[in-house]
């Protein structure tokens, strides 16, 4: 039988284990990449591991974030990351660079090769035929040192694209489209691979788009062939040589098929809630909005923001809201300053800012009470953007720019088509620094609080259930990204403070009252960002396990990567105040947790035997030190 691409990779990077259904395999990390939010723990987890360098063929420390800066605590982390970086082997980005996956598969991203990212949303380098998966700043860490990256052979979801984009509809559609097929939920154990005539009319910046929100669907990842397009664009890139073929055999067989025409597509928007909660854009158009932002590691690229300048050239942003254009990377605004563009957006009355996430993760131009934020970004839970007031829409940069001339939510396909025209790109990597070894000095501030030591789990564990929550708990409901904890990240006690804060102020201080407990969740629980303070906060706040329905792929592991048992069960039978015991000696055997010494439930999870090791030593650190006798 004919193989996927994901197979083929997936095979040619087989380390450990048997690639078949079901099976739990350790694959071979070519590349990594670390940001500056999961970063400093990432690096602070690989100096724990005791290495001498990093030991992956290439290694990236980004800043991108917090690369605006706007505290003190900030900066000490990007000096500590690029002082680390440097020191141990990898590249670094600065401030102002970029997001870390535009960066990536503009600079690094190699047809074939892996890539494991401490960040969501590194799908994004699927663009160029890569596995490329987001994971915890542990599993980076140990990547970083050598170590495999363990995951369940994915099945393979092959979405067939045929026929071509008419204008007005963007690769952005055809996600929100996916989004809407198959859920938030509907990619969780796949990788979602494209084919089909479909692809060839895709540039690799739309395949970018596509693949970046394919983490929406809780996918492990997305990945596109490799071809005539993606060698065009590396030769833009100034590194053709970097290219290979990469295609499905003819007749390799997919898991399951998922058919998307794409001259069916149509502008669409996700509207506040879920990135799956999308309508026609018919059904929604006339919405007023207070802001719109395009930019973001989704839709930060050149040719995107090209078409925006395009759209508003000559008209202006209607005065009742604001438009704010971050490009993706320093090479994205080098090219819209040489076209031209960003004079037409600022005469147009955009406000155009620097390259990185911000806006997206709420570091600036959060939105105000009751106000709806129009963004070209991917996610739009509450509380996403900075503020738990925030309401954000998700849509293409074609229908961000026809609303921001509306002041409402408006079909672009109203307007005349603009065209890109050919690409050149701008190839200048500055920003980026080479490593300089041993002689560098690490550069710490106090910020940078030390790790708490991981110890073995006991065989009972005991205590109250600090919170009940429903479904679909999102890692930005666990620990909020924004102004308020964005410069805590390298400093575990005091970004605890902020677990469960929109949800239940009382949470911490119960925690600490309490000295630790249980949580217990609903449906899809973790779902979201990769963020390991999701998983460290609660560990600080002696958090020993969680019960819920289902839980998301990479906050399942970081939960395990902590040490803290993601417990499977029904939850309906437990309350918030309850007291649970339940034994945990023999994690293999049948499980039943005790409430208020009156009723036992049944107990499942879905623990392989290595995450079964890895809990009953303590934590991911613990358990790589006792295998390496440190
Ligand atoms: C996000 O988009 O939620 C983030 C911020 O990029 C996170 C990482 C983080 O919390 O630092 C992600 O997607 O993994
Ligand atoms: Fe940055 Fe937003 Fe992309 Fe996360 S989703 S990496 S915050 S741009």
């Amino acid at each position: 039988m004919g193989r996927t691409i994901t197979e083929k990779v997936l095979r040619a990077h087989l380390g450990d284990g048997k690639y078949e259904a079901g099976e739990e395999i350790g694959i071979i990390i070519d590349q990594c990449l670390t940001q500056d939010s999961t970063g400093t723990m990432a690096w602070l987890e690989f100096e724990a591991l005791g290495l001498d360098e990093v030991k992956t063929e290439l290694a990236v420390s980004y800043c991108d974030h917090t690369s605006l800066s706007f505290k003190g605590e900030s900066t000490d982390d990007h000096y500590f990351l690029q002082t680390i970086a440097s020191h141990f082997g990898a590249i670094y980005s600065k401030p102002g660079n970029g997001v870390c996956h535009q960066v990536h598969y503009e600079r690094f991203g190699i047809p074939g090769k892996t890539l494991l990212g401490a960040d969501s949303h590194t799908p994004t380098c699927g663009c160029l035929g890569m596995i490329a998966i987001g994971a915890g700043g542990m599993d980076v860490a140990v990547a970083m040192g050598g170590g495999y990256f363990y995951l369940t052979v994915p099945e393979v979801l092959g979405v067939k694209l045929t026929g071509r984009l008419n204008w007005g509809s963007s690769a952005k559609d055809v996600i929100l489209t996916i989004l809407k097929q198959i859920s938030v939920k509907g990619g969780l154990g796949k990788v979602l691979e494209y084919h089909g005539d479909g692809v060839r009319g895709l540039s690799v910046p739309e395949r970018a788009t596509i693949a970046n929100m394919g983490a929406e669907t809780g996918a492990t990842t997305s990945i596109f062939p490799s071809d005539e397009v993606t060698r065009e664009f590396l030769r833009g890139q100034r590194r053709e040589s970097d290219w290979r073929e990469l295609r499905a055999d003819e007749d390799a067989e997919y898991d399951d098929i998922l058919e998307i025409s794409l001259d069916d597509i149509t502008p669409q928007v996700a509207m506040p809630g879920m990135p799956d909660n999308v309508y026609p854009v018919e059904e929604v158009a006339g919405t007023p909005i207070d802001q719109v932002f395009i930019g973001s590691c989704t839709n930060g690229g050149y040719a995107d923001i090209r078409k925006a300048a395009l759209i508003l050239e000559g008209r202006r942003v209607d005065p009742s809201i604001e438009l704010i254009v971050s490009p993706g990377s320093r090479q994205v605004l080098q090219m819209l300053i040489r076209d031209g563009s960003v004079e037409r957006l600022i005469k147009a009355g955009a406000r155009v800012i620097d390259p990185g996430c911000n806006a997206c993760i709420g570091i600036g131009f959060v939105p105000g009470h009751g106000h709806l934020s129009l963004r070209t970004v991917n996610r739009n839970w509450p509380g996403r953007g900075g503020s738990k007031f925030a309401k954000i829409a998700l849509s293409g940069v074609e229908l961000a720019a026809a609303s921001a001339i509306r002041g409402e939510i408006a079909d672009p396909r109203e307007l005349d088509e603009v065209k890109v025209g050919h690409i050149d790109y701008i190839v200048d990597d500055l920003l980026l620094l080479r490593p300089e070894g041993k002689k560098v000095t690490i550069r710490r501030s106090p910020n940078i609080a030390p790790l708490k030591r991981q110890t073995p789990l006991p065989d009972k564990l005991e205590g109250e259930v600090l919170i009940k929550l429903g479904d679909g708990i999102s890692t930005d409901d666990i620990l909020p990204a924004g102004p308020s904890t964005q410069h805590l990240r390298s400093n575990l006690p005091e970004i605890a403070k902020f677990v469960f804060a929109y949800i239940d102020d009382g949470f911490y201080a119960r925690a600490r009252e309490k000295g630790g407990g249980f949580i217990a969740g609903g449906e899809n629980y973790g779902q979201g960002s990769s963020r390991e303070h999701a998983a460290l906060a609660p560990f600080e706040l002696g958090i020993k396990a969680v019960f819920a329905k289902s839980f998301a792929r990479i906050h399942h592991d970081n939960l395990v990567n902590v040490g803290i048992i993601p417990f499977v069960c029904d939850t309906d039978e437990i309350n918030q105040g309850d007291h649970l015991s339940i034994d945990v000696s023999d994690l293999k055997g049948d499980l039943r947790v005790n409430i208020n010494g009156k009723k036992e439930v049944p107990v499942t999870h879905n623990l392989s035997d290595r995450d079964i090791a890895i809990v009953k030593a303590g934590g991911l650190l613990a358990y790589t030190r006792e295998r390496s006798g440190g």
